[in-house]
């Protein structure tokens, strides 16, 4: 610990993809750890020191599902995670590239009647009814 700096404590700041195509959501199946495997998520992951929250999420995409991603809109502001830290969720389209499930178990689209046809994991599944308006947009 730096002198002085007792009183900073470093939150973990996890972002998330809404990824629209077509009016569709894509949400991805985590593979990893074993007390979040099969649930469903907004793909991304930890932001690193010293990086933007935006370059963390494209960076994450591009890592997870082989896409270029351009973001969108802030989906509300910090949502709390259930092993600590917050979730920064943006909607955001593909600019190249098809979605593979590269770190994930499966992929799927969901539809505006679908959005809640996968067990999303506990912090995100506040997020999704946020998204519905985007969908017609994308
Ligand atoms: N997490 C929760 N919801 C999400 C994402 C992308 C991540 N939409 C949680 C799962 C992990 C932590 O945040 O506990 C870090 O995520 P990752 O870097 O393992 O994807
Ligand atoms: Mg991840």
């Amino acid at each position: 610990m730096m002198p002085g700096r007792e009183g900073l404590v470093a939150i973990n700041v996890v972002v998330g993809a809404a990824i629209i195509s077509g009016g569709r959501l894509l949400a991805a199946q985590r593979a990893e750890p074993p007390e979040l495997a099969g649930g469903w998520e907004f793909p991304g992951g930890k932001v690193d020191p010293g990086e933007s929250d935006e370059d963390a999420l494209v960076r994450e995409c591009h890592e997870e599902l082989g896409v270029k991603i351009a973001l969108d809109v802030r989906i509300g502001a910090d949502w709390p995670l259930s092993l600590g830290g917050v979730l920064r969720v943006w909607t955001a389209g593909i600019t190249a590239g098809e979605p593979r499930a590269l770190e994930h178990l499966a992929l799927r689209w969901l539809g505006p009647d679908e959005l809640y046809d996968v067990e999303w994991l506990p912090g995100d599944l506040p997020v999704v009814e946020g998204i519905r308006p985007h969908l017609l947009g994308g």
